[in-house]
Parts: structure tokens; C-alpha cells; sequence
């Protein structure tokens, strides 16, 4: 199997991240390639990805996968990897997708500084993906910190990847501010070898 991603995406580290923290990094081979809202993009992604997103999994038998939740769900049903524990599961798919989330409009105010010209950058666009991210890093210190403590489960990793991602390419707007419990959790989650080999970098 290979994987197409990025050492930059925080959606391929997430497919990375499960791989390192269930000791799986060397079944699947990692290739990296460019994909691009706009510009030129690997063939081999789009290949396999007609969206020619990040990450998407070649596998030898079947036809490609992608996207990061498909990924991850699949390499936990196939080497059995125990990171979707049936109790809590659909409170645990939701944290998933509330660390996507805070992903997802991390990447749109990246996008907008990097790829529009400077004097038609959409301020009031870049503050509202913003205000998402914090209303969501606030529900998560108010209502999310119990869900964090216990093992480490697939919702974790995303969150890590999630606020890593802040960290990578936000760290100017300071999202720990105000969010102890939060910024107390990765802190320490971070520091997980998993997450230390993942890093992103570029
Ligand atoms: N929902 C997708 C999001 C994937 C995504 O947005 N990937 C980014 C890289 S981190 C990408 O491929 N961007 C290129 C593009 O939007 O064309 C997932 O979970 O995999």
C-alpha cells in the first residue's frame, strides 16, 4: 500500500500519526506529492484522486481511498489497530470531525494568503474561518476535555494533528489564550513519539 501525502498536511498526518502510534509506520510506503487549489498536481494523485486531494491511499488490491476519515477507518479495520473503540463511537466520530473541522478552516485562511493576490485577500473571509476555529477550540475547553482523558483513540490523534496544524501555520493567533485545559492536553499529547515523528514540516 502507499500513501500519497505531504510532510505540510495535517489530514496526511493523521494517516501517519494512527500508523506511528499503533507501531504500523512500515505497512504502508509513503510517497510525497503536490497537490494544489491551484497549480500543477501530481499526476500520480489525481490518478487516484480525482479532487486530487491529500491524503489518498493506493492499495494494491482495490481501488484507491481517500479521504482521511475513509483512510484511517480502513487501516484500523485492516491491521486492527483498536483506535475506534465501540463505546462512545459516535461521540468519538464527532470529535473526529470537530478536529477536521478546525483543519478544514485552518487550510482555507492558509489558502486565501497564499494563493490570492495580496491586494484582493479577503479579510472578512480569513476572520469568519477564524471565528470558526475558536468557537470550536472553546466548545472543545468547555464541553470536550473528558473525552480526551483516557486512551488514546482516533478522535485524539486528529485533535492533535488539528492543533499541531495551528501551531505549523497559525501560531501567530495564539489559540491557547484562554483554553488551559485545552492547551494543557496537547502539551502533553504532542509530545507522544507518534506525534513528534509526524511533525509537520515545509
Ligand atoms: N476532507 C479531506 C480534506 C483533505 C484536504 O483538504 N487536503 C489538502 C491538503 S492538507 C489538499 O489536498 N489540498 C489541495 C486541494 O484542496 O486541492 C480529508 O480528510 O482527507
Amino acid at each position: 500500500m502507499k500513501l500519497l501525502s505531504s510532510p505540510a498536511s495535517p489530514f496526511g498526518r493523521k494517516v501517519r500519526a494512527l500508523l506511528a502510534e499503533t507501531g504500523h509506520a512500515d505497512h504502508v510506503a509513503l510517497q510525497d506529492v503536490t497537490a494544489a487549489a491551484i497549480g500543477p498536481v501530481d499526476d500520480i494523485l489525481i490518478a487516484a484522486n480525482p479532487a486530487g486531494k491529500l491524503p489518498t491511499l493506493i492499495r494494491p488490491d482495490g481501488p484507491a481511498l481517500y479521504d482521511s476519515r475513509v483512510i484511517c477507518r480502513y487501516l484500523n479495520d485492516t491491521f486492527d489497530l483498536g483506535m475506534y473503540p465501540d463505546h462512545g463511537k459516535f461521540e468519538m466520530l464527532t470529535l473526529e470531525a470537530t478536529a477536521d473541522a478546525i483543519m478544514d478552516a485552518g487550510i482555507q485562511m492558509v489558502y486565501e494568503r497564499r494563493l490570492r493576490p495580496d491586494e484582493i485577500v479577503f479579510e472578512e473571509y480569513l476572520e469568519g474561518q477564524w471565528r470558526k476555529i475558536t468557537r470550536t477550540l472553546d466548545a472543545l475547553e468547555a464541553r470536550w476535555m473528558s473525552n480526551l482523558s483516557g486512551p488514546v483513540d482516533m478522535s485524539h490523534i486528529a485533535l492533535g494533528c488539528a492543533l499541531g496544524y495551528l501551531d505549523f501555520r497559525l501560531d501567530a493567533r495564539n489559540w491557547r489564550e484562554g483554553r488551559p485545559a485545552l492547551a494543557a492536553w496537547a502539551e502533553a499529547f504532542l509530545d507522544r513519539p507518534a506525534m513528534v515523528a509526524t511533525a509537520p514540516e515545509g
